[in-house]
């Protein structure tokens, strides 16, 4: 075994402030790889967060997330924002591959200093997605980023877990076959605090509007009704309408509170998964009962496995 290189943490942390695009993607290496620096790191980290807006986009795939983010950057570059992307890929054990394309699409952004762009692999991350993606954020939070892009890449459940850690989340649909309402996943169209149509220059724009419309009419309780907005990513046409929807929607998020309970909801939601993450590395040792052991009672039907649990939990 080769002793790893210490890392210079005050250094590191330092750089990142200072928005060194190379410090910011050694730092979330360290994140991906759950190193065992990363308690010190986020400390250290601390003092420099909480400025960032988080936008999370979601949607079938091929409804235009990517060409819709690079989009949005330009839009927010313009505007003297610093700006970073993350595309989160929870079904992928490693970087690259699906992401290539859109390392492709970000390419007119590649050689600017205040944008970072970086794809991100959760499975086997100790504590998964909930705990990943929040200290990711920070990391870009840290480097003084005013607006973070958050894309979900992959499916299932995942794309509403992604919402989850987000400040606001876009719902992308697009008119035409497969990427309408009916193309959305259950849970993905309650999670919407901004409704995108995509590929307006298709026909079915407008009845696609209507179907979302009557959706959102359907939970009109909410003290939040979700716009809806109209963009063609492909020729930047909406992307500055969307922009003023974020800005909008965090002024009246921070007014009303909605702000502070989201990220309270996300904060608890990623102590949780530490937690969660400790006590399964832990489980053998927090009761000295042996997992193993403990199954092949249960398998021999000897224990219950309700029997087994308590065991583990108490140790009787
Ligand atoms: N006509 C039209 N095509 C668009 C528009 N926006 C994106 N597209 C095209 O739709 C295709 C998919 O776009 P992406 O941005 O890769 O979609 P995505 O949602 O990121 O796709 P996945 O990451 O694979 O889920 C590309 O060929 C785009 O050029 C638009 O406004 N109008
Ligand atoms: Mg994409």
């Amino acid at each position: 075994v080769t002793a790893r290189a210490p890392i210079d943490l005050a250094a590191l942390v330092g750089e990142v402030r200072g928005g060194r695009p190379r410090a910011v993607g050694r730092l979330l290496s360290l994140v991906e790889n759950d190193d065992p620096a990363l308690p010190e790191v986020m400390s250290e980290l601390a003092v420099s967060t909480g400025h960032a807006q988080v936008v999370g986009l979601t949607g079938a795939p091929g409804v235009g997330k990517s060409t819709t983010t690079a989009a949005l950057v330009r839009s927010l570059r313009a505007a003297g924002q610093r700006v970073g992307v993350l595309a989160v890929d929870p079904s992928s054990p490693f970087s690259g591959g699906a992401l290539l394309g859109d390392r492709v699409r970000m390419q007119e952004h590649a050689l600017d200093e205040e944008v970072f762009i970086r794809s991100m692999a959760t499975r086997g991350h100790l504590g998964g997605l909930a705990v990943a993606v929040p200290q990711a954020l920070r990391v870009f939070d840290a480097a003084s980023c005013d607006t973070v892009l958050l894309e979900t890449v992959g499916v299932g459940q995942s794309e509403v877990e992604v919402a989850g850690v987000a400040d606001v989340t876009l719902v992308l649909l697009a008119p035409g076959a497969g990427d309408g309402i009916q193309a959305a996943k259950a849970g993905v169209l309650e999670i919407g605090d901004i409704f995108v149509v995509n590929k307006a220059d298709r026909e079915g724009t407008q009845a696609l509007v209507r179907e979302i419309r009557g959706m959102i009419a359907l939970g009109s309780t909410k003290a939040w009704k979700p716009p809806i907005l109209l963009t063609v990513a492909v020729r930047g046409e909406g992307i500055e309408e969307l922009q003023a929807a974020l800005e909008k929607y965090r002024a009246r998020a921070e007014e009303t509170g909605r702000w502070a309970t989201r990220r309270l909801e996300r904060a608890r939601r990623e102590v949780e998964g530490l937690v969660l993450a400790r006590l399964r590395a832990d489980l053998r040792t927090v009761s000295g009962a042996d997992l193993d052991a403990v199954a092949a009672l249960v398998r021999d039907g000897r224990l219950t496995a309700h029997q087994a649990a308590e065991r583990m939990l108490t140790g009787l």
